[in-house]
């Protein structure tokens, strides 16, 4: 269809006061009694059509006022009241679902026995005919109604009022009042056998909350890391953002069947269940980091999203950057800062400078879409957090703080935009925001250079720096963005040189202030006086803004950076950088001996006692795509591959003795704990075993074997897994075969299993992949099992980028294949092909190729033909 235009906004010609549901629930024929008190929108257009949204729905029966209307004025799509009373009136509509053959998984569908539903951004259409956009907001009483043996639990918005059994039948009900006017998106039901892990907590001003996370019948235990993060999320927003919860409950459901992570849905949000089970044997340490976060994630939404929400599908990164940004700074505190912020920098590296260097780029509040469900990306998401953290940097943490107050203070109960949000910074910071703007609506990654030059004489150190931003798909010209660079100068001896009074260098008193550049303009030079020789500026401290940057640093430089920067994020990527400069150097036939590293990387090792788990993000390298895109053009994966291969058996065997000690020291380990401390020292001791066994495959094969049998906790198993999984042979088969044996119970490791194989880098895993799709445990209806086995394909660089394009048909093939049962699951996997102009001309015709074959598929859901769409465009 057309692309929907920002420009196009008006705002609704009705409003709906109140919403009645009546829900019968019904594993094929679900019905669903609307009624809707709606009113003429002062605002809105007097006398102007009634058009309620829909989707694919039948109606039944409808009456306004009470007096019945013919059922013709319903289609699927849509039900229309030509001419609506000029009053407030009650429109009543009857629809019949079912819930059974939904396998898109948006609106009412099944999940096992269980009945669940998922409305954002427009599954609520799916249920009944409504005002289906977020700024029509309504106060929800939902009666659900089923036969008790079916949904013992049922679960709705809000409160719950009233409950029992109708007289005279096995069915039950219960009734749940929201009293917070919401969005449709927000809404939510859930019925089935459930067993319940209960708690409860008190909010700051003495509100009792009951607490209750719902899973599967036997999966309680699994659910006590869930609720402890949920507890300690609730009340970290108290302390930091003072929000606090304004329910009586607060519900959390787990099901296996889920397109995304899980949804803020007011008082009971639902989860996919991998961001709820845990237990030591079951899940990894990245399996617990990810539930904190998305625990806390959907509870920040409570206020971030639910009590504010968006004016429209364009403002999405209003609620989603800023609740990312808080979930963040929840798990910073609840863990290691530094830490955190570099995973998160690398996830950001990896996946939005990706998008947003490729065909699908857009920017942060897009003006146009063809399908919403496309733009939940990592571009709303995470870029959408980094633009809140430059907020922070550049006004301070005071104006910050009176920002945020005045944002909930203005807009509780609305539905804002992003002008408003920003208008709450400039007007407690006193700062003209306009140029900073920019960072919502321009797309692409800006490029920032430093070059140095120093004079021994004067002892002057002049930095010159210039930003540019590459061209994106429908913007050819960029204007410069407002870049906050957090700095400092690092002396060859490792202390700080002061930067006297700013004005000396050509830095504003705020500037100063703040030890942080603004970069506004194309280029800019400073001036630093009194400067020993050797100094080196350290820039974008904490990765201050979401930017490339590039410097003259030599290696001598970044090794300085490296020992001595008092940022630790910046002690890390100067090791990256050194790291990738070795792998890119390999890559054209250079020498790539990490020997100059040699006595940085072995004090970061000797340092990993006290910080192991910073020490193992040193000792990890950038992906392969992230050097791909630092290449730019014309990439050979495999050929990188093997320069990042050589490069990690270079440090390998060059500290081996060192990592061998590591790895020693760990066996006396206590008993398994998912706390920071003990992730640390497991994923230290999982590099060093992963480097070990890049420089001697056999014997790091063998230790890995060891770790496998031996372990106590999924962490380190899957650790050794996957060191077994880059040595071919007949002990990694074994390994596999046992591993799956014994957790064939368990659907979330069997996730693994199927990811771990479809990472593997070798020739034979596009048959591989072929084989495991005829695995039993192989399902095309289940999202997570779909992502794990092609997600984690498409996500292998060397062999979706197969020179003979196996891979892009694989993937090309399944989302064909797919696309018709579930389009959103469907679309995600296209995304595999987001840097495909990056590869040699070979690959990048079949890649060419195989999108085409997709495009020109007839019946594509608007999903996938706007992937597709944008990807060869
Ligand atoms: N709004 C959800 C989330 O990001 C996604 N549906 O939490
Ligand atoms: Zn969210």
């Amino acid at each position: 269809g057309q692309p929907i235009r920002l420009s196009d906004y008006r705002v609704p010609d009705y409003l709906v006061d109140a919403v009645d549901l009546d829900i019968h629930l019904h594993e094929t024929a679900t019905r669903i009694r609307a009624t809707l008190q709606l009113r003429p929108n002062p605002a809105g257009v007097a006398g102007a059509p009634l058009h309620l949204d829909g989707d694919g729905l039948v109606a039944t029966a409808i009456a306004l006022d009470g007096e019945p209307l013919p059922l013709g004025i319903a289609e699927p799509e849509r039900l229309t009241l030509a001419e609506p009373p000029r009053r407030a009136f009650t429109l009543m509509v009857e629809t019949l679902v079912d819930p059974s053959a939904n396998s898109a998984l948006m609106g009412l569908y099944r999940s096992g026995s269980a009945f669940c539903t998922q409305c954002e951004a427009e599954g609520f259409r799916r249920i009944t005919y409504y005002l289906d956009r977020p700024d029509v907001l309504s106060v929800f009483t939902t009666r659900i109604e089923a036969e008790r043996a079916v949904a013992p639990v049922l679960l709705g918005n809000g409160n719950p009022v009233a409950a029992g059994d109708v007289p005279g039948t096995d069915r039950h009900f219960a009734v749940w009042h929201d009293p917070h006017p919401k969005p449709s998106y927000l809404f939510a039901i859930v019925g089935g056998r459930l067993d319940v892990l209960r708690d409860a907590t008190t909010t700051g001003a003495g509100r009792p909350v009951d607490l209750a996370v719902y899973v599967e019948p036997g999966k309680t235990a699994q659910a006590a890391y869930a609720m402890d993060a949920l507890k300690r999320a609730m009340h970290w927003d108290e302390r930091v953002f003072g929000r606090a919860y304004d329910l009586d409950v607060f519900n959390v459901v787990a099901v296996s069947d889920f397109n995304m992570g899980a949804m803020e849905n007011k008082g009971l949000n639902i989860f996919n269940d991998k961001y709820v089970l845990a237990s030591p044997e079951l899940a990894t340490d990245a399996d617990y980091a990810g539930i904190e976060t998305v625990i806390a994630h959907e509870y920040f939404h409570n206020w971030t999203g639910n009590r504010i929400t968006c004016r429209d599908w364009f403002q999405l990164s209003l609620k989603e950057g800023l609740t990312v940004y808080r979930d963040q700074e929840f798990s910073a505190d609840q863990r290691s800062r530094a830490v955190k912020r570099i995973a998160d920098v690398r996830a950001l590296r990896a996946r939005q400078f990706a998008e947003d260097g490729g065909p699908l780029a857009h920017s942060v509040r897009p003006d146009a879409y063809s399908e919403i469900n496309n733009f939940y990306t990592a571009t709303i998401y995470e870029k959408g957090a980094e633009i809140i953290r430059m907020y922070r940097t550049l006004v301070g943490p005071e104006a910050f703080d009176r920002g945020m107050a005045l944002y909930f203070d203005r807009y509780d109960g609305t539905a804002a935009t992003v002008e408003d949000f920003l208008g709450c910074f400039a007007e407690s910071s006193g700062r003209d925001l306009s140029q900073f703007f920019r960072w919502y609506v321009q797309a692409g990654t800006p490029r920032v250079t430093a070059t140095t030059r120093y004079d021994a004489a004067t002892r002057v150190l002049t930095l010159d720096l210039a930003q540019d931003t590459p061209p994106t798909p429908g913007q050819p010209v960029k204007r410069p963005v407002v870049v906050p660079l957090r700095f400092g100068l690092v002396r060859r001896d490792g202390t700080e040189q002061p930067v006297r009074t700013g004005a000396e260098a050509g830095l504003s008193a705020t500037e100063h202030d703040h030890g942080v550049i603004e970069l506004s303009t194309p280029s800019r030079r400073l001036r630093f006086e009194d400067v020993a020789p050797g100094t080196v500026p350290s820039l974008l401290r904490g990765f201050s803004a979401p930017v490339r940057l590039t410097t003259d640093a030599t290696d001598a430089d970044l090794v300085t950076l490296m020992t001595h920067d008092e940022d630790a994020f910046n002690r890390w990527d100067a090791a990256q950088t050194v790291l990738s400069r070795l792998v890119l150097a390999g890559l054209r036939g250079g020498p790539a001996e990490p020997a100059p590293l040699r006595a940085a990387l072995s004090a970061v090792i000797e340092t990993g006692a006290r910080d192991p788990a910073f020490a193992a993000q040193v000792l990890t390298l950038p992906a392969v795509s992230e050097l791909a895109h630092e290449i730019g053009r014309d990439v050979d994966p495999d050929a990188l591959h093997a320069a990042r291969e050589r490069v990690r058996a270079g440090i390998g065997t060059m500290l081996a003795p060192a990592f061998r000690a590591v790895l020693a020291a760990g066996r006396n380990a206590g008993p398994y704990a998912p706390d920071a401390a003990g992730a640390g020292a497991r994923a230290f001791r999982n590099a060093a075993l992963s480097l070990l066994a890049a420089g001697d495959p056999e014997n790091g094969a063998a230790l890995a074997l060891a770790q496998f049998d031996g372990a106590d906790n999924m962490t380190d198993r899957l650790a050794a897994l996957s060191v077994l999984g880059l040595v071919p042979g007949a002990a990694r088969e074994a390994a596999l075969a046992r591993f799956y044996s014994d957790f064939a119970d368990h659907a979330l490791v069997v996730d693994k299993w199927f990811a771990l194989q479809a990472a593997i880098p070798e020739a034979d895993t596009p048959e591989r992949v072929r084989r495991l799709m005829e695995h039993p445990a192989f399902s095309l209806a289940v999202p997570n099992r779909v992502y794990a086995l092609i997600g984690g394909f498409g996500a292998n660089p060397t062999q979706f980028n197969r020179p003979d394009g196996a891979g892009y048909d694989l993937v090309a093939s399944v989302v064909i294949l797919l696309d018709g049962k579930n389009p959103q699951v469907a679309s995600r996997l296209l995304g595999a092909f987001r840097s495909w102009r990056l590869m040699e001309p070979g690959r990048r015709a079949k890649a060419e190729a195989a999108l085409r074959r997709v495009s020109g598929q007839p019946a594509l859901s608007p999903d996938v033909k706007d992937i597709a769409a944008r990807s060869l465009g």
